[in-house]
């Protein structure tokens, strides 16, 4: 055991560190200021001190930077007094694989270094964010807690101290604290492996005739998933492509959807296109499901999965309830509402679905921008919601378009787009957005008389505000809900999680009953409301730009 002395070091306290919707996410160069990262890693180790005795968990996504912040936080955990520390080997963890091993082993909690499906790289980004004792991210109360401690700060404490072999398995003693070097992939495809009908997924590829292909993306599952879909269920070599995590995600971006994941794409369509594809994020929380030439719209794929849940062995008991964020379209609704189960609508943000799942109010949850989770976890599960769909497709054994074109003509079909509008200048955005709130009064009953917008009626306007069920709190301007009267909504907010500028989302669903329009193009579908949006908002005169950036 090597025996160390504590050393206090003054700082300089930084304004810029309120946590968005997961966590803090800066530029690397921001974090590589002096200071920066301790300030912030200190200001937790504050807000849930004593850390003396107490284990955490440590791990990240693998981009730039991730190592270097291991090496920082392990010395000042180790001088905060924790007794230990088990990090992912290589530096390694899924978010949703550090959940588990949050609550597999009990600790306090964990740190993730992630800036999810934002670019990694010397100029990119990068991001930590602090998950509590039920492996979910830090409720709002922390996070301000968090905060305000980040405003005050005036040392950190650390030691002087060699770099830890982040690359062998294994234990280390220093002083008082144990750091334990585990295997990142282990505990998380053991409880995958609990959860579904492995058997049935593997006589999948057994026969030899089913086509599955998963793009890792050059980020942190490409271990997660050969382990699981190459080893375990016998998919052949080469079913996971860009499997190796690299420190910039190879020059990609980590977003899997259709713009970012092109390569899947291109896979998935034509006449020879696979059966199945799937992608998930630079940390793994998120994916994106297709069929052969067929795309699976997430807020669909929750829906799809609720009502499908007792084909699972995890959920063949029955599902408690399930939760959506708000923008999420309202498909999930329509199952819970048939399923006789609650349905909560939430804030964006995972952190809202943590007391929910505590309590048991759900058991499924889902949220537009790809995410999907259960209560196996306190963290969407990006290879999770992938295994669901295989179990899904085993059992049914039917083409993924037939499940969800019998799922449309069932309970009909939910349009749902959204619309990105990146890096614009933040006044702008944020004068957008408080000029709509000034006009929430008056809106109900305007009627629009645009080309294509003729007679469309709005019903009702709000700015969104939620209070949690569970221990009451409230959380207030989550976002503009305008709902028309041909059953379309759109609603506006401001991302949480860019890291230049604002980012406008304009979220825009509407629901369709009629089975001769089920396959109509999205963008058409949705089109009146695309057009009432920009009326409504001055879309195009605020950001300046004629067409949205992204469109998913
Ligand atoms: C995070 C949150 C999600 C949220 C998403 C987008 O995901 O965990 O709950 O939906 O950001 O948030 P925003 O619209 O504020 O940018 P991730 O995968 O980036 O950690």
């Amino acid at each position: 055991m090597k025996n160390i002395t504590t050393k206090e070091v003054t700082t300089q306290a930084f304004d810029d560190q309120k946590p968005g919707t997961s966590g803090l996410r800066k530029k690397v160069t921001q974090f590589q200021q002096v200071g920066y990262l301790e300030n912030f890693v200190q200001a937790v180790f504050n807000t849930i001190a004593p850390c003396a005795g107490k284990s955490l968990v440590l791990g990240g996504d693998g981009r730039f930077y991730n190592r270097e912040a291991i090496q920082v936080i392990i010395r000042m955990a180790i001088a905060n007094g924790f007794s230990h520390i088990l990090v992912g080997k290589g530096g390694i963890l899924s978010t949703p694989a550090a959940s588990c091993v949050i609550r597999k082993h009990q600790t306090c909690g964990g740190i993730i270094l992630s800036a999810s499906h934002n670019p990694g790289g010397p100029d990119e980004d990068f991001g930590i964010k602090f998950n509590g004792e039920n492996g979910g991210p830090a409720p709002e109360k922390l996070t301000d807690e968090i905060f305000q401690q980040t405003l005050s700060i005036t040392h950190y404490q650390t030691i002087d101290a060699e770099d830890v072999e982040l690359d062998q398995l294994g234990t280390l003693q220093i002083a008082q604290t144990q750091i334990e070097i585990i295997d990142p992939v282990i505990d998380y495809a053991d409880l995958m492996e609990s959860m579904f009908d492995f058997d049935a997924m593997k006589s999948l590829f057994k026969q030899g005739d089913f086509q599955l292909c998963f793009d890792a993306m050059h980020a942190v599952n490409g271990p997660y998933a050969k382990e699981i879909l190459e080893r375990r269920l016998g998919a052949p070599a080469g079913t996971v492509i860009n499997g190796v995590p690299l420190t910039d995600f190879g020059g990609g971006h980590p977003d899997p959807n259709l713009v970012h994941a092109h390569e899947l794409v291109n896979l998935l369509h034509g006449e020879d296109a696979l059966d199945f594809g799937a992608a998930s994020d630079g940390d793994g929380d998120r994916n994106m499901v297709l069929g052969k030439n067929f795309y699976i719209n997430p807020c669909d794929s929750l829906a799809i999965l609720t009502a499908n849940a007792d084909c699972i062995p995890a959920y063949s008991k029955g599902i408690s309830g399930v939760a959506r964020s708000m923008p999420t379209s309202r498909a999930v609704d329509r199952v819970a509402t048939a399923m006789n189960i609650p349905c909560y609508e939430t804030p964006t943000g995972w952190k809202f679905f943590g007391n929910l799942l505590d309590a048991g109010k759900i058991t499924l949850c889902g949220e537009e921008s790809f995410g999907t989770g259960s209560d196996h976890v306190r963290e969407k599960d990006g290879l999770w919601a992938v295994l669901f769909w295989l179990n899904l497709i085993a059992v049914k054994k039917q083409p993924v378009s037939n499940i969800v074109r019998n799922h449309w003509a069932k309970y009909g079909r939910d349009y749902f787009t959204r619309h990105d509008y990146e890096a614009v200048d933040s006044g702008d955005a944020q004068e957008m957005i408080r000029q709509l709130k000034e006009k929430i009064p008056s809106l109900p009953g305007q009627i629009f008389s645009g080309s294509q917008s003729a007679g469309l009626t709005i019903e009702s306007a709000d700015d969104f505000q939620y209070i949690d069920p569970v221990d009451n709190s409230k959380t207030t301007e989550q976002g503009v809900r305008v709902y028309l009267n041909n059953g379309g909504r759109i609603v506006f907010r401001l991302s949480g999680t860019g890291t230049q500028g604002a980012t406008l989302r304009v979220y825009l669903d509407c629901y369709q009953n009629n089975p001769d329009l089920f396959e109509q193009d999205t963008q058409e579908a949705l089109s009146e409301l695309i057009q009432v949006a920009d009326t409504l908002a001055g879309i195009k005169r605020f950001t300046g730009r004629e067409k949205p950036d992204v469109i998913t």
